[in-house]
C-alpha cells in the first residue's frame, strides 16, 4: 500500500465518505455514501445496546460551574474546550462550553433522577457530536475537533462489584461490535497516567492501523464514586441510609469508521463488510446489441426481488462501460458485484464477483438469494480472520529494551513485554523506547523488561495515533 495517510485521505475523497474542505480545522461535513455507511454502523450499535440500555438525548452546552466542579476531570479537558460566551450581542454571565463529553451534562440530572436501589441500576446511551480542541495534529476521523458520532454509555449501580460486572459487560458489548465490523483488537487496562480523568480505571480497545501504529478505537471507563461525591447522586439502601451511586462510561466515535476503511481497505479502495456497506451487492448489466432488453429486464427483475428480501442492491444501468463500473464500485467497497450478460441469461445464470478476494463465482439464479447471502457470511468472516491474522503477526515479544528498540525502528507494530507495574519504571520504559505504553493485561509472570523485578503483567507498547 502506497504510503498510508496519503491512501486515506484520498479515498476519503474519491469514496465521497467525508469531504474534508470545511474551513474549520478538524471539522468536516459527511456526504452521502459516508453518512450511509455510519448509519448502518450505528444500527449496529444501537441493536446491541438497546437490549439494556435507554437512548437519551442531554444538551450540548454546559455550564462553567458545573463543568468545573469535577476537578480531576476538568483538568483532564480544560484545555481542549470550546467556549460559548456571547448570547447575540450580550456578554453571557455565566460562560458555555460544548460538551467535551457529556459526564458534566448528565450527572447534574442524574442526582434528580436517582432517589431509590430499586431504581438502580440505570443504563443510558446517547450518540450526539462533542467537541475537543485537539492540539495534536488533526486527522479526518481519526483525531477530530467536532466528533459527529460520538456514541457514549453512562451507567449508574448500588454497588462497587456491580460497576465492575458493567465494565465487564461493555468489554462484551464492544468485542461484540467490532467483531461484526471485523476489526481486531487489542484490550489492555491503561496505565494511571492515561486513564479517562476522574476514573478509578480505564479499559480500552487499540486495533493495528496499516502503518503500524495503533488506534484507540474504544474506552470503558470504571468512575467509581467520584463524581457521585462531586454531584451528589445517592441512593437510599433497603436499611434506609443513603449512600453514594457507583458509575461507569463507554464511549466510542468516528474512529470506527476510520479503522473499518484502514483495517479493510486496499490498493482498489475500500472493501467493506456487507453489513455496513451501502450497497450489499450492485447489479451491473453486461450489454451488447444482442439481447440487450431482455438483460436488463432480467436485471430490473434481480433488483426487485433482491430488494424485496432485504438486501440493500442497486442496479448501475447508467451508460458507461462495464469496466468503469467495475472500478468505481470496488472503489467503493461494495461486497458483491453481480454481473449479467446475455450468455448467463441463456443459462439462467449470473456471474458474482467477491471484493474481498476477487473471486468470481457463477450462480444460478433460481437460487441466488441463498447464494449471495452465504457469501455476505463468508465475507465478514474473511475480512475478520485477514485483519486478525495481520494484527497478531504484529505483535513481538521483547526480553530487553534494546530488542523493543529495534522492533520499534525496523518493524512498528506492538511490542509485548513483561512489565513490574511500577509507574516509575513504566515512564522511564516509554522514554527510553521513546513509544506509548497502551496498556496491560494480568496475569503471567517473568522478570521486567527494564528494571529486572518479578512483574505480574504483560504489557504492550506501541506509537499510537
Ligand atoms: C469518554 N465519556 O469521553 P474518551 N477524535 C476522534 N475520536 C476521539 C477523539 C477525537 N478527538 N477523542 C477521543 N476519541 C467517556 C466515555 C463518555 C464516554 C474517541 O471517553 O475520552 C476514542 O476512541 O476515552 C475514545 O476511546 C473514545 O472517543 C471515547 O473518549
Amino acid at each position: 500500500m502506497t504510503e498510508f495517510s496519503e491512501w486515506f485521505h484520498n479515498i476519503l475523497e474519491e469514496a465521497e465518505i467525508i469531504d474534508q474542505r470545511y474551513p474549520v480545522k478538524g471539522m468536516h461535513v459527511w456526504m452521502p455514501h459516508g453518512f450511509r455507511i455510519r448509519k448502518n454502523t450505528l444500527n449496529i450499535l444501537k441493536r446491541i445496546l438497546d437490549r439494556d440500555h435507554e437512548e437519551v438525548l442531554f444538551p450540548l452546552l454546559v455550564p462553567e460551574d458545573e463543568l468545573a466542579k469535577e476537578a480531576i476531570h476538568v483538568k483532564g479537558f480544560e484545555d481542549e474546550v470550546y467556549w460559548v460566551t456571547h448570547g447575540g450581542l450580550s456578554k453571557l454571565q455565566r460562560k458555555l462550553a460544548l460538551r467535551p463529553t457529556s459526564e458534566t451534562v448528565m450527572y447534574p440530572m442524574f442526582a434528580l433522577w436517582v432517589r431509590s436501589h430499586t431504581d438502580l441500576p440505570m443504563r443510558f446511551y446517547q450518540i450526539v457530536n462533542t467537541f475537543r480542541y485537539e492540539t495534536k495534529h488533526t486527522r479526518p476521523l481519526i483525531r477530530v475537533r467536532e466528533i459527529t458520532t460520538f456514541k457514549e454509555a453512562h451507567t449508574i449501580h448500588a454497588t462497587a462489584d456491580e460497576a465492575e460486572e458493567q465494565v465487564e459487560r461493555a468489554i462484551e458489548i464492544y468485542r461484540e461490535f467490532f467483531d461484526s465490523l471485523g476489526i481486531p483488537y487489542l484490550i489492555t487496562k491503561r496505565p494511571p497516567w492515561d486513564k479517562f480523568p476522574g476514573s478509578d480505571y480505564t479499559m480500552a480497545f487499540d486495533t493495528l492501523m496499516p502503518d503500524g501504529k495503533t488506534l484507540q478505537i474504544g474506552t470503558v471507563h470504571n468512575l467509581g464514586q467520584t463524581f457521585a461525591r462531586t454531584f451528589e447522586i445517592k441512593f437510599e439502601n433497603p436499611e434506609g441510609e443513603h449512600e453514594y451511586v457507583h458509575q461507569t462510561c463507554y464511549g466510542l466515535s468516528d474512529r470506527v469508521i476510520a479503522s473499518v476503511i484502514a483495517v479493510h481497505g486496499d490498493e482498489s479502495g475500500l472493501c467493506l463488510p456487507p453489513e455496513v456497506a451501502a450497497h450489499q451487492v450492485v447489479i451491473v448489466p453486461v450489454i451488447f446489441k444482442k439481447a440487450a432488453d431482455e438483460v436488463m429486464e432480467a436485471c430490473r427483475d434481480l433488483r426487485d426481488s433482491l430488494g424485496d428480501a432485504g438486501f440493500r442492491v442497486h442496479l448501475d444501468d447508467r451508460d458507461l462501460r462495464a469496466g468503469r463500473k467495475y472500478y468505481e464500485w470496488e472503489m467503493r467497497g461494495v461486497p458483491l458485484r453481480v454481473e449479467i450478460g446475455p450468455r448467463d441469461l441463456e443459462n439462467n445464470s449470473a456471474v458474482i464477483s467477491r471484493r474481498d478476494t476477487g473471486e468470481k463465482i457463477t450462480a444460478d439464479l433460481d437460487g441466488i438469494q441463498d447464494t449471495l447471502r452465504d457469501l455476505m457470511n463468508d465475507i465478514l468472516e474473511n475480512l475478520r480472520n485477514r485483519a486478525w491474522e495481520r494484527m497478531e503477526s504484529e505483535i513481538r515479544e521483547a526480553g530487553t529494551i534494546e530488542e523493543a528498540r529495534n522492533i520499534i525502528e525496523e518493524k512498528r507494530g506492538i511490542i509485548s513485554f513483561m512489565w513490574c507495574g511500577d509507574e516509575e519504571c513504566g515512564m522511564d520504559v516509554e522514554e527510553k523506547v521513546r513509544v506509548d505504553i497502551l496498556g496491560i493485561q494480568e496475569g503471567g509472570s517473568g522478570k521486567c523488561m527494564n528494571c529486572g523485578r518479578d512483574a505480574p503483567y504483560r504489557a504492550y507498547l506501541a506509537r499510537t495515533y
